[in-house]
């Protein structure tokens, strides 16, 4: 029995206030699924069994380029990111694991790491490396690159430190490797691309050199930002050659912010998985870049969509299929483990949604060239109200029926923020 963060008692006294609405809603929407041909019980039991993993730096307060403002009670390191993350995992039983990012996450004893995620009942996610930002005591800059880096020894000092995460990530139980560069250029003309991303797929071959069999290395794309002329992988072009030249072990991970407002990203996973290179996901949304929105908060029919792509690939036991999804985005102005909560919660309603489609009828509205229909029969499942099946999985899970009431009654924040001192505000802001 793992540690619970938010005392069981109080998540059943808020439980047992909803339940007398819960019920009904739960058996009205059964029996109009019932009617549509969908067993209400098969897709929360789907639900249930959903998971997607939180970043540990989304439990801090986020911040721009301009500045950061920090909340109450932030977590000091990781220990307390850990307890952050357990309690949006017992709300929610949505996130059941946390992704680490190195060095931010650095600890002195990693079996003490691993013992904290044991007792809070979560294990460890994708890795993280970081090469976007000089550490102190760093010996080579990455102010012009890292892995792609025009000197050899700081392209050396790229590779040396993604071998540590792996490192640290096989002690963990953590079976992924996530790279995202922030390599790129301002000028036309400062580098030469074909050069530079010669170097970025030699230093890339290295790292993956030192990936054990059994796990998997993930290359995040992104259109624009640090760098804001090129940027090395640029795009899921770039990313699936990167997956192709490395072998079968590389997979591109999509963050869904790291397009240019119009793209159809669901055409992208539908492209990565006919061709095996989905690794996973980066959920966040977003209305003019990369701005790092809680997801589904702009466009959660577009959130739908690609998890329509997802549920196809699904149902077709599509050989190899098996991408990881993972959170990341910027909380600068919510408490980060409501907006988590929140978000976790999206992301389960879009997998309902694209599990209620009837596919059966869409493919004969697409084979029969009904544009309109096909397009109807999405949009009637988009449409449905699953929150009862989410909740009604919460509630089954021993979770909260409403995790954010529940979480604002446990005063949870309160409670750290008297643990935890203040942070001084002022800080540069992170992304
Ligand atoms: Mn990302």
């Amino acid at each position: 029995m793992s540690e619970t963060m938010i005392d069981a008692e109080i998540v059943s006294a808020e439980n047992d206030k909803a339940l007398s609405a819960l019920q009904p809603d739960y058996e009205a929407l059964g029996e109009h699924l019932d009617r549509r041909g969908v067993d209400i019980n098969a897709i929360k039991n789907k639900v249930a069994g959903y998971g997607v993993a939180i970043p540990s730096w989304g439990v801090g307060t986020g911040g721009t380029r301009f500045a950061r403002f920090p909340g109450k009670g932030e977590p000091r390191h990781i220990y307390d990111k850990m307890e952050d993350c357990a309690v949006i995992h017992q709300l929610t039983c949505a996130t059941p694991s946390v992704s680490l990012h190195i060095p931010w996450d650095k600890v002195e004893d990693i079996s003490e790491l691993k013992a904290k995620g044991n007792a809070l009942g979560l294990t460890f996610d994708a890795m993280n490396s970081n090469t976007f930002q000089d550490q102190v005591d760093q010996e080579h800059s990455y102010k012009y690159g890292s892995l792609s880096h025009a000197n050899k020894a700081t392209r050396q000092q790229a590779i040396n430190h993604n071998i540590e995460c792996i490192e640290y990530g096989k002690a963990l139980g953590s079976k992924a490797l996530t790279v995202w560069v922030g390599d790129g250029s301002n000028f036309p003309g400062q580098v030469n691309f074909t050069r530079q991303f010669e170097r970025y797929l030699d230093a890339m071959k290295s790292v993956y050199k030192a990936l054990p069999d059994d796990w998997r290395i993930f290359t995040e794309h992104k259109i624009f930002e640090p760098a804001f002329y090129s940027t090395v992988v640029q795009d899921w072009g770039t990313n699936y050659l990167i997956a192709t030249e490395l072998g079968e072990k590389a997979h591109c991970l999509v963050d869904l912010g790291h397009h240019a407002p119009t793209v159809n990203i669901e055409m992208i996973v539908a492209r990565l998985i006919q061709f095996g290179k989905l690794g996973g996901f980066h959920f966040n949304d977003s209305k003019y870049g990369d701005d790092d929105l809680d997801t589904g908060l702009i466009d959660p029919y577009r959130l739908f969509l690609v998890f329509n792509e997802l549920v196809d690939a699904e149902n077709r036991d599509v050989e190899g299929f098996d991408p990881a999804h993972m959170l990341d985005q910027s909380h600068n102005v919510t408490d980060p483990i409501e907006s988590l909560m929140q978000s976790a919660m999206e992301v389960q309603r879009a997998y309902a949604l694209a599990l209620i489609v009837d596919r059966k009828k869409l493919e004969t509205y697409q084979e029969d060239n009904d544009a309109l229909m096909a397009s109807n029969t999405l949009k009637s499942a988009f449409r449905t109200d699953v929150e009862p099946i989410l909740a009604m999985a919460r509630l089954e899970s021993g979770g909260s029926v409403n995790p954010i009431a529940t979480y604002r009654t446990s005063n949870y924040r309160q409670k750290v923020s008297a643990i935890r001192p203040e942070i001084a505000p002022g800080s540069s802001g992170i992304v």
